[in-house]
């Protein structure tokens, strides 16, 4: 069984890679950072004894997405598992101080990349028979809050993603899953505020959030439903929170 996750440098992405990797897996892990995707497959092949293939993209670049799926060797072909993962939140303020390239970071990432990446390998899968795309929103993509704007329109295009890839993959045995994370503490609201990692500690401040792995799990359990179930959505938040804007801090 192959797994490809988008954005395996960090976070949600690494977490699912380290799962499905405990599971057997063999694992295609992809991101900008060429060295922690270097260490992290040394870890994954040395500890659970699968085998590890790393592609060093941008996922904003169609050119690049292109040649890294190009260069994928076939008996690594039959990826039976995409976790559509990359992507981030640049900045939080009033849509009339918006930072376009802020905004144009969101976008070519989180919608664009996303395509980008569905476009080149969902004929792939086609092509197999076989596959299974689980889409990374947020409960952004199912509610806005003040200042979110450009980022919650990402997430909610990617929940609009979800549906219709639904629909799409229907007449080919292609399972499409939507995952919408609450507050899960990675490097998110780091790369969110700039690299102002006391800001960012802040928003986790008197309050117990989702881990990595906590969506891992839930990504592995949907992925891992018999071939007759699809799982379609999940919203996953902390116990302490119920909704985009309503949390208990201590
Ligand atoms: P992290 O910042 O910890 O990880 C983000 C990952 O995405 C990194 O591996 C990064 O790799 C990759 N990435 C970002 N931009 C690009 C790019 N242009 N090309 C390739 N890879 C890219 O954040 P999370 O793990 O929290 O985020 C993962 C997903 O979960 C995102 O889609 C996010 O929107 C979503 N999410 C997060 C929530 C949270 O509270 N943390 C809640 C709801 C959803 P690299 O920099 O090496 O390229
Ligand atoms: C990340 C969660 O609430 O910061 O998607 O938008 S939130």
């Amino acid at each position: 069984m192959i797994a490809l996750i988008t954005g395996a440098t960090a976070g949600i992405g690494k977490a699912t890679a380290e799962l499905f990797a405990k599971n057997g897996y063999n694992i295609i892990i992809t991101g900008r950072r060429k060295e922690r995707l270097e260490e992290f497959s040394s870890h994954l092949k040395a500890s659970y004894k699968v085998d590890v293939l790393t592609l060093n993209f941008d996922v904003r670049k169609l050119s690049e997405v292109e040649a890294a799926v190009n260069s994928i060797p076939a008996d690594w072909k039959k990826i039976n598992v995409l976790v559509n993962n990359a992507g981030l939140a640049v900045g939080l303020g009033p849509i009339q101080e918006g930072i376009i390239d802020d905004w144009e970071r969101m976008i070519d990432t989180n919608i664009k990349g996303l395509l980008y990446i569905t476009r080149t390998l969902a004929p792939l899968m086609i092509q197999n028979g076989f596959g299974h795309i689980v889409n990374i929103g947020s409960i952004a993509g199912k509610e806005v809050y003040a200042n979110g704007n450009v980022y919650c329109a990402t997430k909610h295009a990617v929940d609009a993603l979800n549906k219709a890839m639904r629909i799409d993959m229907l007449p080919h045995g292609i399972k499409v899953t939507g995952i919408h994370p609450g507050m899960v503490e990675t490097e998110f609201s780091i790369v969110r505020y700039k690299g102002d990692e006391e800001r960012a500690k802040n928003v986790y401040k008197g309050l117990q959030p989702l881990t990595a792995e906590d969506i891992a799990d839930t990504i592995y359990w949907a992925a891992s439903r018999p071939a007759h179930v699809n799982i379609s959505d999940v919203i996953i938040t902390p116990t302490v929170q119920a909704n985009a804007t309503n949390t208990i801090r201590k």
